[in-house]
């Protein structure tokens, strides 16, 4: 036998027989971090034939598992529906009515030497465990053999501190088409975000069809800011952008921009403008200038005929009516105006969020006021029994700058960089909130700025991490030192996703 061959026979033998170092699943840079992780020291060696096995009730979370893995790993998982394997080894997914503590998208992650179990009370639950193994998946092979990839062992329980954790997109500034809300869905499920507030109309453009007023999208669908060309979604395309959040439960919850930011639907319709006449497409990033005709009766069956059909096609519980900026609508009418659009909202079954100024109006219960800018319309709307998302600008605007340098976004709120983005705490942000007044944050992407999907990646991540633990992760667990260790190791995870991310100078990225 050759020297070498016999070389390399012993490294063989001798790696085979060492001991692998001891591994510690609370040191994992796990984003958002879990409520309570104890270690095993041990390891789970996912391999090629590790099975997955899952109810009958969990076959399509299985699939996207199974899924997951194999886009980690390269290795084809085998799934395993309803019959659980004899000898106990694989990956287990099961529903447990026995745990309600755990909630609706609370989980059980519990990693042996041969087996992993993902428990959880609801099916949303077993997505957000996934989204945690997923990150407990190394991104290399134990070795250049490329068959182990070790997860530490040990148990992880954890459930959501908010239960609104969103993104928002504003596709009326600029258009974006399915493949990239698809992508943008895939990306912020993968963080544990579960609301994706679509910003479909404003000035600039009408993003979505609306079958009994068609010229909003053939007319106010037509451009952009910039003047390039606009686009919209019909109503399929819309079902199908809900049908694909809900598959990683994420919820849509469309905004309809009213009575301001509204230049895109008088362009359309004449008989919408108080003097009768359509003014031209607007394609500047100017704000505050357009508004509805609050007393004419033709607007109210407008944004009836609207919110019947946006309605009919979000399984959704929420709205959103927008109110913000309406510059040009006096006081005395925009109360009774957003009252009576409270109304037709829920006359059609949804409850409606709008943005901070709506709480000068009488509000019901059902309410929510997005609090961006006026700290004290956040408490106006729940002296008035309504809840609140919190959106300060100056915190979580994704199109604010990093810093003046960025050549993206703009600063009017604050530059924010990735430290300051997290920096903070809900809980505390508005004295004199109740804690059980808030339902949770969402960070806005405006893009008058952005017009591609590595424009709104470079602003939304890392920034985006930060918020999705602030919403997520218990309040004794969020400290900047602590998470900017963990964010940096999600560099070479980032990479992987091929998201075109921010390389912050305030985090030590990871190669
Ligand atoms: N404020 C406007 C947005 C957008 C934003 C850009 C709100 C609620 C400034 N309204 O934020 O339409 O123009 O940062």
């Amino acid at each position: 036998m050759q020297k070498t061959t016999i070389l390399f026979a012993l490294l063989a033998l001798l790696a085979a027989c060492t001991p692998l170092p001891p591994t510690d699943l609370s040191q994992a840079s796990l984003i958002p971090y879990p409520v309570a992780v104890t270690t095993g020291g041990e390891r789970f060696a996912l391999q090629a034939q590790t099975t997955i096995y899952a109810p009958p009730a969990l076959e399509a979370l299985g699939t996207y598992l199974v899924e997951t893995l194999t886009a980690a790993t390269r290795q084809p998982f085998a799934l395993e529906v309803g019959s659980p394997d004899p000898a106990g080894k694989g990956i287990h997914l099961a529903l447990d009515a026995n745990q309600p503590e755990l909630g609706a998208e609370g989980y059980q992650l519990t990693i042996a030497e041969k087996r992993i179990d993902l428990v959880a009370s609801q099916p949303a639950g077993i997505f957000r465990g996934s989204q945690t193994l997923r990150q407990l998946v190394p991104l290399v092979s134990r070795d250049s053999s490329n068959r182990y990839w070790d997860i530490p062992t040990g148990t992880i329980t954890d459930y959501p501190h908010y239960a609104y954790r969103g993104a928002m997109l504003d596709v009326s500034r600029h258009f974006f088409g399915v493949p990239d809300v698809k992508r943008f869905i895939d990306l912020i499920a993968a963080f544990k975000i579960n609301f994706l507030h679509l910003h479909l109309a404003d000035d600039q453009g009408w993003r979505i069809e609306i079958k009994s007023w068609p010229q909003l999208t053939t007319i106010g669908g037509r451009t952009a800011v910039g003047g390039g060309p606009g686009g919209f979604y019909t109503q399929d395309d819309y079902r199908e952008l809900v049908r694909y959040a809900q598959a990683r439960f994420v919820t849509i919850v469309p905004e309809i921009d009213m009575p301001g930011h509204t230049n895109a639907a008088l362009a359309s319709y004449p008989e919408l403008n108080c003097n009768g006449i359509a003014p031209p497409l607007y394609t500047g990033t100017e704000v505050g200038f357009s508004t509805l005709c609050t007393d004419q009766e033709i607007t109210y069956q407008f944004i009836d005929d609207v919110v019947r059909e946006l309605a009919a096609l979000t399984p959704g519980p929420y709205l959103h009516i927008g109110g913000d900026e309406s510059h040009v609508t006096d006081l005395e009418d925009y109360i009774p105006f957003i009252n009576r659009v409270q109304e037709i909202v829920h006359t059609h079954g949804k409850q409606m969020i709008g943005w901070d100024e709506v709480a000068h109006a009488s509000l019901s219960k059902s309410s929510v006021v997005q609090y961006w800018a006026q700290a004290e319309n956040a408490l106006r709307g729940t002296s008035q029994g309504a809840k609140v998302i919190l959106s300060p600008a100056h915190k979580v605007y994704l199109d604010m700058q990093y810093d003046s340098t960025t050549h993206l976004g703009l600063h009017w709120a604050a530059y924010i960089e990735v430290d300051s983005a997290y920096n903070w705490s809900p809980e505390t942000l508005v004295p004199g909130l109740n804690e059980d007044d808030i339902l949770g944050l969402e960070s806005p992407l405006w893009t008058e700025t952005v017009t591609t999907m590595a424009d709104i990646e470079y602003l939304v991540f890392p920034r985006l991490l930060g918020h999705a633990e602030l919403g997520w992760s218990p309040v004794a667990v969020r400290n900047w030192a602590q998470y900017r260790v963990r964010l940096g190791a999600h560099a070479p995870r980032l990479e992987a996703m091929g998201i075109n991310f921010y390389r912050s100078k305030r985090v030590d990225w990871a190669r």
